[in-house]
């Protein structure tokens, strides 16, 4: 994968230039207390890594959950890539057809190919992505095996099933983990790192354990660009293209409202 352990309280991951820029300025942004802390970067068997603050090393058998922000999960150059020089993908059509074999059109059958960006736009429209601007990726609960079996998991419904039993229905837990969404949407509205940045496949993490603790933060900037000079997005107006409008406050709106149906529950 893209990690490597690091020293104690620190994560390496692969060297992009772009989520190094990122978490740089990040790091300057009201936004810092919200990622993890950037400590510069390293080499290690000839390969480049950035060092990252490992957000799970406060916590004993931590209880972890990746959702994946916005209500597009590909850049805008990767489609105007698309459209110019096409490139078929073999392996995206096999995900696609293990998840609906009747997804691929006739021609996409015969080609036994798609291209990235109808890859992206099918998974954004099977899980909750495009409806609610978030999805959840993968839950690691202690001591459990992994799930990431999470693709077409859409309705709010299922999500707040999925959320209740990641949480396990601690009432402090789930009152920490809105409240610092709650804070963090705050955090955003009023961040210029945040109104200058288109934000796409970025992450919130959710960590708790037994103990009480809960926080959440931001990660994964590998697709985090920044916008042309005096143009900024405010991440809840509809995508056209050209507009960079990415959704993530949409998903964020939308995960407190969750929560907080939880916490009345
Ligand atoms: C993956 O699809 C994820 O969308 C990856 O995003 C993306 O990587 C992959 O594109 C794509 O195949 P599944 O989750 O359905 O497997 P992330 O890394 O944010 O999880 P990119 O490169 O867009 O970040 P390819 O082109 O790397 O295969
Ligand atoms: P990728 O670009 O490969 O998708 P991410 O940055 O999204 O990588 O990280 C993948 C997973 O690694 C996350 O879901 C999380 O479980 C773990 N992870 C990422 N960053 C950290 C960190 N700073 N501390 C602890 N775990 C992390
Ligand atoms: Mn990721």
């Amino acid at each position: 994968g893209n990690f490597q352990a690091g020293e104690q309280g620190s994560v390496l991951k692969k060297y992009d230039k772009g989520e190094q820029v990122a978490i740089s300025k990040l790091m300057k942004d009201s936004l810092r207390p919200y990622v993890p802390e950037y400590k510069g970067e390293i080499e290690k068997n000839g390969e480049r890594y950035i060092q990252l603050q490992d957000l799970l090393s406060d916590f004993e058998s931590p209880c972890v959950m990746d959702v994946k922000m916005g209500t597009r999960t590909y850049l805008e150059e990767e489609l105007t890539k698309a459209m110019q020089k096409p490139t078929l993908r073999k392996d995206m059509y096999k995900k696609m057809l293990e998840v609906d074999p009747t997804a691929p059109t006739r021609e996409e059958h015969a080609q036994g190919a798609i291209t990235k960006p109808r890859y992206m736009q099918w998974r954004d429209e099977m899980s909750s992505s495009v409806e609610l601007g978030f999805r959840i990726e993968g839950i690691m609960k202690s001591n459990e095996e992994s799930e990431k079996n999470f693709k077409t998991t859409k309705s709010r419904e299922s999500i707040i099933r999925k959320l209740q039993n990641f949480i396990d229905y601690d009432e402090t837990v789930m009152k920490m983990y809105l409240s610092r969404l709650k804070a963090l949407r705050l955090t955003q509205e009023t961040s210029p790192f945040f109104k200058s940045h288109e934000i796409i496949g970025s992450s919130l993490l959710f960590v708790h354990d037994k103990s009480g603790q809960a926080c959440v933060w931001m990660i994964d900037f590998g697709k985090t660009v920044p916008l042309s000079e005096n143009m900024t997005v405010d991440h809840r107006s509809k995508w056209k293209e050209g507009n960079h409008e990415d959704g993530y406050l949409c998903g964020i709106d939308n995960l407190i409202s969750l929560f907080e149906k939880m916490c009345d529950a």
